[in-house]
This record gives structure tokens, sequence and C-alpha cells, in this order.
């Protein structure tokens, strides 16, 4: 049954700001086929529903009830428990837009493509709408979406990541523009699975999995790839970086946006604890997001970020109350915890938490070492940023907050050091660009292979990277006080292939050096690269560092970087004629000087 008389939610006599989505629902329906259709409001009452019924089916199984209360887990298809690149398509008319960054289909053949996947996909299934809005509900810098899914853990997912409900709705009224996300589990086939976007339509279509990136829609698919070029078109960046506060002992609080690709350890640098002596100093750590940052240029020409997410889709293995207490503090109740392990009094578990055994894996067997790690590498938690005891007083500002310094980083075991400046803002355009990082497990495909990341933004990007690039160098303004730009390296190994910085709260020592740069009270050395500092303009006081490893990390390998800085003009010929002059400019000035 066709339950087409829901399909209408509100109109009036004075014509309605949601006709649009009104025929869009319509149209879907007639397409998927619904046994019923569900207007999502967000409301707790709404969401204990669909909990119940996620209890009763299975999708969801109860957690300890004393030790993780109104937590869950949920355990996806085996083959679906990660982002696929592969199967991420933008679809711009001409091939050339998406870049060669991003898979292209043209447009028409998506959707016929895309449609034919769809025809009669929910029968016997609930068809919910999903009206949510990306950042503060009131503020001018959020956008608003519109998801269809025929998935319960989707919609618990959504309320979780996003503003959604009924506010989401009333400015979608208001506004009457909004991202249309139609998404379906499909038969979770890895053959039929694509994620398209169609970013001239403002239009996502994703049918096949039900993970992450892939069917959270609001995530990556609007708020980077469809919104980057928005603010391509409007002004704006919309990057994959977390945004943090540091505020130093005279109560003053500078803001930092940092782009890592996923899972390397941006959302303990979102929460990070202050080492004791920094603490007893009196710095404290406020976390505004830890994946996604919109900003734009504020009126006194400064960067004003603000995190369009409301939750956290965390990575789980490596969480701990060393590495991040922040974390385990947030995720202690009101959680999804999506292919983590359980342990024998229903506990969630995964590797690095503690030195308990697990009971059953990630796919709910008995656990045997002999399967692999007990939870998935890529298993994740969803859980409101509300929770997080260091949850910025900020975070909600519809102004968003001003951004001092925004990060570059990556993985890297060899050549690069711990931290650097660019010394200005095209250079650091093309730090950015220059990224490098080994893959991880939040993509399906090989780990650890190097590749280049620029911005974090590879999977991410909507359109060419060339013209995303020159979109960055406009920013550079008369009149604009933009950030300082740094590269930081957390992961560079010794000889011995073990880690030469400790990171975690330690990295907040590179963050002061960062933030005094900022006021112009730290030195710094001036090398083709760009300004290292040596290791007396860290506070380093309670780290050993080996003479192996101040070297590496404070060091400069002139041979080691002409050949790096030859492999980023290479990759930035693979761009043709649209890659902009001055970023070309900047790497051959770089080249020249290391000679
Ligand atoms: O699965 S997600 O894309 O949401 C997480 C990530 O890879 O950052
Ligand atoms: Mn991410």
């Amino acid at each position: 049954m066709n339950a087409a008389v829901d399909v209408f939610k509100s109109q009036d006599s004075q014509g309605c700001r949601l006709d649009a989505l009104n025929a869009w629902v319509a149209e879907v329906a007639a397409l998927t086929q619904p046994d019923h259709i569900h207007w999502c409001d967000g409301s707790d009452a709404e969401n204990a529903a669909l909990i119940a019924r996620m209890q009763a089916d299975g999708t969801l199984l109860p957690l300890n009830r004393e030790t993780d209360p109104h937590s869950w887990l949920h355990r996806s298809s085996p083959s679906d428990v990660a982002r696929v690149e592969h199967l991420t398509f933008v679809c711009t008319p001409e091939r050339d837009d998406a870049g060669p960054n991003n898979h292209w289909m043209a447009p028409a053949e998506a959707h016929a493509k895309m449609d034919a996947l769809f025809a009669g996909c929910m029968r016997g299934r609930t068809l919910y709408v999903v009206p949510y809005c990306m950042g503060p509900i009131d503020s001018p810098l959020a956008r608003c979406g519109v998801e269809i899914t025929d998935s319960p853990y989707v919609v618990a997912n959504m309320r979780i990541m996003t503003r959604m409900g009924a506010a989401a709705l009333a400015r979608i009224e208001r506004e009457g523009s909004f991202v249309k996300g139609l998404h379906s589990i499909g038969e979770l086939d890895p053959e039929r699975r694509f994620i398209m976007h169609f970013p001239e339509e403002l239009t996502i279509k994703s049918y096949g999995s039900g993970y992450g990136g892939n069917a959270l829609l609001g995530k990556k698919c609007h708020a980077l790839r469809i919104a980057s070029h928005q603010a391509r078109q409007e002004g704006w960046l919309a990057e994959h970086m977390l945004i943090v506060g540091i505020e130093n002992p005279q109560g003053q609080t500078h803001y930092v946006a940092a782009a890592f690709p996923s899972a390397c350890g941006k959302t303990n640098l979102a929460m990070l604890i202050p080492p004791e002596g920094y603490r007893q100093a009196g710095w404290k750590v406020w976390t505004v997001g830890d994946d996604i940052c919109w900003m734009r240029p504020g009126a006194d020409g400064r960067l004003y970020a603000i995190n369009p997410e409301a939750g956290f889709f965390g990575v789980a293995p490596g969480t701990s109350d060393s590495s991040n207490p922040n974390a385990l503090a947030t995720i202690s109740h009101h959680t999804i915890f999506t292919n983590v392990a359980v342990t024998d009094e229903q506990e969630p578990w995964w590797e690095g938490l503690d030195g308990r055994t697990p009971a059953l894996d990630w796919q709910g067997r008995p656990y045997d070492p002999a399967n692999g790690p007990a939870a998935h590498p890529n298993s994740r938690f969803t859980v409101s940023a509300r929770q997080c005891p260091s949850y910025s007083p900020r975070a909600e500002d519809p102004q968003g907050v001003p951004i001092s310094a925004i990060v570059f980083g990556g993985r890297r075991a060899s050549l690069v050091p711990l931290v650097f400046e660019a010394r200005d803002w095209p250079h650091g355009v093309l730090v950015g660009a220059a990224m490098g990082s080994e893959t991880t497990a939040a993509a399906t495909g090989a780990v650890g292979v190097m590749r280049r990341d620029p911005m974090a933004m590879k999977p991410f990007c909507g359109y060419n990277f060339a013209d995303y690039f020159a979109h960055w160098l406009s920013f550079d303004q008369p009149g604009a006080k933009l950030p300082k730009i740094f590269h930081v390296n957390w992961f560079r190994k010794g000889d011995d292939g073990k880690f030469l910085w400790p990171g975690f709260g330690e990295n907040l020592r590179v963050l002061e050096w960062m933030i005094k740069r900022v006021e112009g009270q730290a030195d710094a050395v001036e090398t083709p690269i760009g300004h290292l500092p040596r290791p007396a303009d860290l506070n380093l006081e309670g780290v050993a560092l080996s003479q192996e490893a101040e070297a590496k990390l404070f060091g400069f390998d002139r041979d080691g970087w002409r050949s790096e800085v030859e492999s980023i003009g290479a990759y930035l010929e693979e761009f043709g004629g649209r890659m902009p002059g001055a970023l070309k400019g900047e790497q051959e000035r770089i080249a020249s000087q290391l000679g």
C-alpha cells in the first residue's frame, strides 16, 4: 500500500514554501513504493519508538544498563563497514568540473542508474523523511537538507549528528531551499552500491550501504562534497577539519582548525587534555568540532567557523582513558556503538580500551584472535557533542568562532618534521595541497599506503582540486586577516619503527608554539620549506626525547625535501592547465631555494 495521503506534510491556504519538498517526497514515494511514510520531528517520543522497533528486530542490541545506560550496539553487514571511495561519484555535466580527484559519471546516466536501483526498493519498508540543519539552527552559516531513508538506524544517527526534526523543517519552510539526499540500504549488496552527488542540483543519491559517511548523508555527502561546491559559489570554505579552542592562563582563547585524513586523530586533538604542568598553569582546551568546519570571512576580515555537526561519529579502537579521557566520558551513556566487540558483561569493548578480553567480536562471534581484531578497525561511536566535558561554550554561537591558525597534517613515517609554519597564505595553500598521508581503515582498500590527500579532502572535495586550490588562494584579499597556516606530523617514526613523538595531550606543546607565533612571541628558523622551531622554542619540559628524535622532529633534510618538492610538482601537473599559476609558482620558488 502506498501511503500517499501522508505525503503532504503541511499546506496552508497561502501556498506553501514546502511545495518543493512535498513534491519531491511524493515523487520518491512513487518510485520506491514504501508501505509507510514517516516525517521525523526529532522528538524524544519518536526516538524512543524507533529504538524500541530496532531493539525488537535486532538492529540494536542493548548494552549493560548500569555501566552504559541508554547505549546500544549495532552490527552492520560485514561487507558494509567503511566508506567506499571507488563507488562514490561526483556527477557534473562536464567531467573536468569534477576533476581527476573524483570519480565522474554524466548526470543523466547516474540518475538512470540510481533510479533503476531505487525502483520499488522500499516495498515492505517505511520511508523516513529526515529534515536536518547543518550548523546551529539560527546560524547564518548553517545550511539545511532533507534525507529520505529507509533505515531507522540512519534516522537515529542523524538525530545525534545533526539538528534534526521540526526546527529544521521550520527553517526549510522559511528559506525554501535545501539539499536533497535520497538513501536506501537496498540489499546491502556491495555489487549494488553507489554514492552519487549532483552538486548543480544540490542532490545526493546513495544506495546499498547503511554505514557512516555512505549513509548519514548530512556528513561527508552534504557537509563536504555538496557544501564545498556551494562554498565556492558563495565565497566560503567547507573543510574536513576539527575546530578546537585553546585557552591560555591569561584567559584568552585562540581557535584552531586542523585538517587530517580520517582516522588520524582529529577527535583526539579536538578533545585534548593538557599535560599536568599545563593544567596547573591554567591552560584549557575547548572542543568545537571533530570532523567538519565551515568558515567564512567576517566583517573584521578574520575567518569565522562553525561545526556543522551536532555529534561525533568517532573511531572507537585506540580510544582509552590515557588517549582520550574526554571521549570516554562523552560515550559513557546515550551512545550508539557500531561494530565494536562486547565483554561478557555486555559492555562495549575495542582494542586499546583496556586489558580485558572480549566475549564476542564485532560480528557477534565468540572472540577468537585467529579471526582478527575483536572490534572492527573502523568501528565507531555516535554521540551528541553536548555530552563532551570539554564542549566549548562557543560551539553553538551562530556567528562562529574566529580562527587564529589552520593546521594541516598527515601520517608521515619519514621526512616531515613535527611542525613548521608556512611563510604566508599562498605558501600555506601549497602546504595543504601537498599533504600526503598513509591510508587508514576509514575507507575500504589497502591500509598504510602513502597518497596525496590535499587538505584531507581527497575523498570529499565536490569539484576539481585545481579550482579548489584557486578558491583557497582567493581569500588572500586586501583587508583580510587570515589565520597563519602550519603543518604538523605526529606520526614520524625512528629507525626502530616506533613513533618519535608522544602525541595526544603532549601535542598542546606544539599548539602553544603556534599560538605564540600568531601573537608574535615565539622564534623559528627560516628554511625553504617554512619556519621551523628549534627544540628550545617549544616547551619540552617533562618530555624525554632521544637525540635521534630531536634531530628528526626538528630537522630539515634538504635532499629528502628536494625529491618531495619534485613529486609535489608532478602531482600539481596532473591537473594540467587548470592548476593556478600561483600555486605552481610557489612550488617552483621552493624547488629553486632547495637548489
Ligand atoms: O564514515 S565517515 O566518512 O563518516 C567517517 C570518516 O571516514 O571520517
Ligand atoms: Mn572525517
